[in-house]
């Protein structure tokens, strides 16, 4: 296997231990690195005075790690600007929340450029390139410019929008075509894709062959390739001690209740707000289940600099506490409402403890807490996952309780028939979950992705796209 170089914004290898939370994309990679002797390159996460393009060489965990430090204006504009107060909300249909600035722009392009500069010499000609989300969107192109002939793979972790929103950001052509410089395309569901489809047909004269696109010179295979858990690993925490505590303090404090629990970075685009609303609609419309359920709500903040974020936190503040004021009882508290990070082992025995998985994002690219949930079970008494209809993992995850994250009488019926659900119910829908997270696991994703980036597509019949959309351009 050729070598190959993971580029991400950040480099998430696990330095805290077995049992740190390790997200999924650090140990697909770092496996996939480590096979191939590979190295990961991104931003250290630190500010430096003037960028200097000095490069931090590290081995963790046995994968090679290389990481350039940024000056405070690029992630200011880049990170903070472009990346989390354009690309997010607009990618995530919050137009709304959509910050235009040209030097945000600038500082985007900037760093892409800069990354490209710092990463250019450490390519040798036969390695693979896999670039990971929106904060790289053109990285291929300065790559291009600098004369990088290598197979260059991209994979977009959250959704494509439809081409009338992707329209309102300035600058959307070069940013759609400069991703026709990768040699291939994954998006998380065929929604995405088609989104990108969909903007390219009517923007450019390319053409479809087969699964490629072709503009010019240029060849993009466009793959749909679901991110999955790395679910051997996660499973395995069944077996530890902070994962039965964690259990078993959740039984202890539950006394006799059933919980629900979501578990979600603190974002507007994780539909918390909302959520809560259904809640509290549930326990207005149905007075029985007061004083016999509760909700724990987990959720670490994150993107604390951006004003979006510090809004969504007080808002969810306030409103856990008005419906706590609302509903409570002298023993009873119908939200835990947690701010705080917990390892991979406790959040197996949190999700273990919980009747019901409530994952309702307005708009997210997968959700792999969806499929944590499911893959925390125990598969003879297992808790029933109610799931947004408008979470990629909605397409894979098809028995679970769909609901419509934006319809309150929805979710609160959701979260009604997933308590009421009979054991038989429960058993049949988790089996089928349970064999969809293990089978297209993490592993499994990075295989389908490098098999598309290693592999030469097939030859294919030439359409042209307007033929074969039946548009005009
Ligand atoms: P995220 O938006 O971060 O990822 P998600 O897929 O749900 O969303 O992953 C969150 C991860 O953080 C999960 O592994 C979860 O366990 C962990 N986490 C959440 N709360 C935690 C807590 N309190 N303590 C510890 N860990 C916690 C983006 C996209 C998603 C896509 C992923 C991967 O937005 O749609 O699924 O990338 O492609």
């Amino acid at each position: 296997m050729p070598r190959l170089i993971a580029v991400s914004n950040r480099v998430q290898v696990d330095t805290d231990g077995e049992n740190a939370n390790r997200g999924g994309l650090a140990v697909a990679l770092a496996a996939a690195l480590r096979a191939s002797k590979g190295m990961w390159f991104g931003w250290s996460g630190e500010a430096t005075d003037e960028f200097s393009g000095q490069i931090s060489f590290r081995r963790t965990d046995g994968v090679a790690t290389a990481t350039i430090d940024l000056e405070a204006q690029d992630i200011d504009e880049y990170y903070n600007g472009y990346a989390n107060r354009t690309l997010w909300p607009l990618f995530h249909y919050r137009l709304d929340l959509t910050e235009i600035a040209r030097d945000f722009a600038g500082g985007y392009a900037r760093v892409n450029r800069r990354f490209a500069e710092t990463l250019e010499p450490l390519i040798a000609s036969d390695d693979l390139i896999w670039v990971h989300d929106y904060h790289l969107m053109p990285l291929s192109s300065h790559l291009r410019a600098r004369g990088i002939g290598n197979r260059i793979g991209f994979f977009l972790h959250i959704p494509w929008p439809p081409p009338s929103l992707l329209m309102s950001l300035p600058g959307h052509r070069e940013l759609a075509c400069s991703m026709l410089d990768y040699d291939v395309i994954g998006f998380q569901t065929e929604e995405w894709r088609q989104a990108f489809l969909d903007y390219v047909t009517v923007q450019f004269e390319a053409v479809i062959d087969g699964d490629c696109l072709c503009l010019g010179e240029r060849r993009t295979r466009l793959l749909v390739c679901p991110i999955g858990l790395d679910a051997a690993d996660f499973g395995g925490a069944v077996h530890t001690i902070a994962a039965r505590q964690a259990e078993t303090r959740l039984a202890v404090s539950a006394v006799g209740r059933d919980m629900i629990v979501g578990v979600d970075r603190l974002d507007y685009s994780k539909g918390l707000a909302e959520r809560f609303a259904a809640y509290e609609l549930l326990l207005a419309n149905r007075p029985e289940l007061r004083e016999k359920v509760f909700l724990l709500q987990i959720a670490p903040p994150t993107r604390g600099d951006v004003p979006s974020y510090q809004q969504i936190r007080a808002d969810l503040g306030a409103i856990s506490g008005r419906i706590n004021g609302e509903f409570a009882s002298v023993d009873w508290v119908p939200i835990r409402y947690v701010n705080q990070g917990y390892s991979r082992d406790e959040l197996f025995g949190i999700y273990r403890a919980a009747k019901v998985g409530l994952v309702t994002p307005l708009r997210d690219g997968m959700n792999l807490v969806a499929k944590e949930y499911v893959a925390a079970q125990n598969p003879e008494d297992p808790g029933v996952l109610v799931l947004s209809c408008f979470a990629g993992a909605a397409a894979q995850l098809k028995e679970a309780v769909i609901v419509n994250p934006h319809s309150a009488e929805d979710v609160a019926d959701g979260i009604a028939r997933a308590l009421a659900m009979p054991l038989a119910e429960r058993i049949e829908r988790h089996r089928a979950l349970l064999d969809c997270v293990n089978t297209q696991d993490v592993r499994w994703w990075s295989e389908v992705f490098l098999q598309a980036l290693t592999g030469e597509p097939e030859a294919r019949t030439v359409l042209r796209l307007a033929e074969a959309t039946g548009s005009k351009h």
